[in-house]
């Protein structure tokens, strides 16, 4: 009998598929477990075989829960809409539809050979009409509860695409897809109004078990500040009279405001100024005009401040003094007021700017601790207020809490209490502040989910009727985008009736970004082929929430941001009975080319995995993935790791063929398998799983027992699903292996993992103590000093040396 993985995996692959083995039952009397993943974009490239590890990992987890008596859904689809299969189609000169059909055969080929156990009955697909039916039917949702809306808004523009393009597909000022400089653009768009659930978006990271790291990038993007609103008002505007004109300002440190030296208008604000009458220096004027075009990112990143003196000044409210007003790009237009008081001693990015300028510096929060003496002649220029005995101070800023000082009646009091004390004295106004904007959703080109809304020159916006869903998306010969969207150039399309007023009306010709058809798609995948309600209660109730979500650790902030919204926002219009749609979230690793950098077909190191899965089989390249080290951590490939995975199951196969007696140390080591391999897998720890059947392995080799063999072959099947379903069947099963509960473990025989210990102090056995096989030589020293017999003979001396001999004794001289 010889291993021959191309002849067992296909023949089981349509075994399984043609007995619907794995098919998620709604109506079974199971605990329910939804595993998730990533549906992918099936590129025109295919799979690499850095995508599968992930699928891989899920499977095993999946089929490792139906052996633990759960009924799990775990499911496949395709995110197929969006802009790489356009600009593709458009390069090969074919239709979108076309090109993402071909891919998505292709993609399902390639995800098929891995021998993934999909209920693929519930396949979805983005671009199916009678999926994005639903996604329409959901921006109406919002549209219904004000929650959809246009506004003008400047965006980044790809010139070449002739398309807005989102933050993150602006890649150091160029466009993701094709590198070309962005622009800005001021446009009107559709966006949703994510910032109304800022508040339950931070408060639900509390109960779910997500990574910290993936949290906190939540929170950042979310980022919430409590503060102030200070208002300022301004004098030496030419031709205004002096104090008729004030600008706000948002500060988180209002108890820093005597410390306030200067105030900066970010060019937006400056901008507006100018439209409404000031007489700005032509300067000035520049100034901002060149400001207007950077993005946002490039100035906050910028390396150099730059700005410059606006020639007017403003009248410090805590102590009258009258301020320089500058302008600068390091202040933000769409944050907060879009100007701040800039406070040097305490912001390091106003303290850069101060010395850059030579403006004053002056500190109003002495840090609780001594900053060493400075000499006077290197301080900066123009520091004011500071007693020369006071020099704890001065050539660092200090962002922390602290002692006030040079703050009139308010010196000698914390910072934290004087931040709403000085906020009252100024009749200033408590505010909180969120980073997170409103999420744009509308994109100018072809291929993605119309927008079913209506323009009526009478009625304004109107929604298509719920009843004449799908808008569908027409075939357009030339769907090249020329700077509007491709759809406002089909007549055909675009003339509708308004649905009010029954007039003649246009429909909206943009299509919704892919972020929104992948917002919601874990909700499908429940009632798949529901056409009266995107899932039905009852089926969600079933599901949902998931369960287990793995997903990579790149790009996945908005996308898991936008989930949560939509959850939330359809638990509020009573579609949902939870709002948090993913309870346990994990990262999958990268796998690096085997040039240690991430694959690209730029760099020539990706990796196809059809050659491997052919010579090798599949379950070896499952075995090998798994292997590779932490599931959470990325590793370069190595192709000689999948021959070594593949040895490894021809040794397993060989032993099928042998019955003999099994030995107690091979008994141990199964028993101990079962239990480790188990939690292992539950714990997302495929690597020590694989060593833990390795090493069991190596025991068995020298004889096991046809019945311990079938269990090990139980504990192998959610790793290498093929090879022990043959050797399963070859023992005389008729059954599925993956049919069976997962073993149990006899607590007897599970191998000792502590030892004891002999202390010697000054040659002689003094206590015997009690350590886990794995201590390290240091924390075994230190047990062995805490012992209460060793202390007794040691009576508080400190020993000259201790001598660790590993299992065997620990010697301690006094
Ligand atoms: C004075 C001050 C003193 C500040 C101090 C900080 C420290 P977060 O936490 O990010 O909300 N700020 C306000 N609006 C801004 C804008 N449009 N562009 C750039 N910076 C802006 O930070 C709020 C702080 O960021 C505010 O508090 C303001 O600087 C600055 F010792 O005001 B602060
Ligand atoms: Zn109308």
């Amino acid at each position: 009998m010889k291993y021959d993985p191309s002849k067992i995996e296909s023949k089981w692959q349509k075994e399984w598929e043609k007995r619907k083995l794995y098919r998620a039952n709604d109506d079974s009397l199971k605990p329910k477990f939804y595993q998730l993943e990533t549906f992918p974009y099936p590129s025109a490239a295919g799979l690499h075989v850095g995508h599968p590890k992930g699928y891989i990992a899920e499977d095993i987890h999946a089929r490792y829960k139906r052996m633990r008596g759960f009924e799990v859904l775990y499911t496949m689809g395709w995110d197929a809409f969006g802009l790489p299969t356009e600009n593709y189609a458009i390069k090969v000169g074919k239709s979108p539809k076309v090109v993402a059909e071909e891919n998505v055969t292709n993609f399902k080929r390639q995800v098929k050979m891995f021998g993934l156990s999909y209920d693929w009955d519930r396949e979805i697909n983005t671009s199916d009409p009678k999926y994005y039916k639903w996604t329409q039917w959901l921006f109406i949702q919002f549209f219904k509860k004000g929650l959809a809306y246009r506004k003008n808004a400047r965006v980044n523009w790809c010139p070449k695409d002739q398309t807005v393009l989102a933050n993150e597909q602006v890649i150091d000022g160029k466009c993701g897809r094709c590198e070309s400089v962005v622009e800005q653009r001021e446009m009107e768009q559709w966006f949703l109004k994510i910032t109304d659930y800022a508040d339950r978006l931070l408060d639900g990271l509390k109960n779910i078990d997500w990574p910290a790291a993936t949290k906190k990038r939540q929170e950042d993007w979310i980022g919430k500040s409590q503060g102030a609103l200070l208002e300022f008002a301004l004098t030496a505007i030419p031709g205004q009279e002096d104090g008729k004109h004030k600008v706000r300002v948002f500060t988180t440190r209002p108890d820093t405001l005597f410390g306030a030296t200067f105030l900066v208008i970010s060019p937006e604000f400056a901008q507006k100024w100018i439209d409404i009458g000031w007489q700005a220096s032509s300067e000035v004027k520049d100034y901002i005009l060149a400001s207007l075009k950077k993005r946002e990112i490039e100035r906050m990143e910028a390396g150099e401040k730059s700005g410059i003196d606006a020639g007017i000044f403003a009248i410090n409210p805590a102590n009258q003094e009258k301020i320089p007003v500058w302008v600068a790009d390091y202040v933000l237009g769409g944050y907060g007021t879009g100007s701040i008081m800039a406070v040097p001693a305490h912001d390091e990015r106003d303290f850069e700017f101060a010395k850059k300028f030579k403006l004053p510096i002056r500190k109003v929060v002495l840090p609780g601790r001594l900053v060493e003496k400075v000499p006077l002649n290197d301080m900066p220029a123009g520091i004011i207020g500071i007693k020369p005995t006071d020099w704890r101070v001065v050539t660092e800023c200090w962002e922390g809490e602290g002692e006030l000082v040079n703050s009139g009646q308010f010196d000698g009091m914390d910072s934290q209490k004087a931040r709403w004390e000085i906020t009252t004295f100024v009749k200033g106004e408590r505010k909180t502040q969120y980073k997170i904007r409103d999420w744009s959703v509308s994109r100018q080109r072809y291929w993605g989910v119309p927008i079913p809304m209506i323009h009526c020159p009478k009625c304004g916006i109107v929604p298509v009727p719920e009843k004449d869903l799908p808008v569908v998306l027409p075939d357009l010969e030339d769907y090249r985008p020329k700077g509007m969207p491709p759809l406002a150039s089909s007549s055909e399309f675009l003339s509708v009736k308004c649905s009010k007023c029954g007039g003649d009306a246009k429909r909206d010709p943009e299509t919704l970004d892919t972020f929104v058809d992948s917002s919601w798609y874990y909700l499908r995948y429940a009632d798949p082929y529901n056409d009266r309600e995107f899932a039905s209660k009852e089926k969600i109730k079933r599901w949902m929430p998931v369960d287990l979500y793995v997903i990579g650790a790149e790009h996945t902030n908005l996308h898991l941001l936008y989930a949560r919204f939509i959850s939330k926002f359809l638990k509020d219009d009573g579609y949902l009975n939870f709002e948090e749609p993913f309870l346990k979230l994990r990262h999958v690793g990268l796998i690096q080319g085997a040039d240690g950098q991430k694959m690209s077909k730029s760099r020539g190191n990706v990796v196809n995995p059809d050659e491997f899965v052919e010579q090798y089989g599949a379950d070896a390249f499952r075995i090998y993935e798994m292997f590779m080290g932490p599931f959470e951590d990325g590793q370069p490939w190595d192709t000689k790791g999948v021959m070594g995975a593949y040895r490894f199951l021809n040794r397993v196969f060989k032993l099928a063929e042998q019955n003999s007696l099994t030995s107690e140390a091979a008994r141990k080591a199964l028993h101990q398998a079962i239990k480790k391999v188990g939690e292992d897998i539950e714990t997302l720890r495929f690597n020590t799983a694989v060593s833990e059947l390795m090493k069991t392995l190596n025991e068995m080799d020298r004889g096991v027992a046809k019945g311990d063999f079938e269990i090990f072959l139980k504990i192998l099947a959610p790793l290498a699903p093929h090879i022990t379903e043959e050797l399963w069947h070859f023992l005389g099963h008729d059954d599925s292996i993956h049919e069976q509960t997962w073993p149990e473990y006899d607590a007897a025989l599970l191998v000792e993992d502590e030892y004891q210990m002999p202390v010697q102090v000054n040659g002689k056995l003094r206590d015997m103590i009690l350590v886990p096989s794995d201590l390290g030589e240091d924390e075994i020293k230190k047990r062995a000093l805490e012992s209460q017999k060793v202390q007794y003979y040691t009576k508080g001396n400190v020993p000259k040396r201790v001598l660790v001999v590993k299992g065997k004794l620990v010697s301690i001289v006094l």
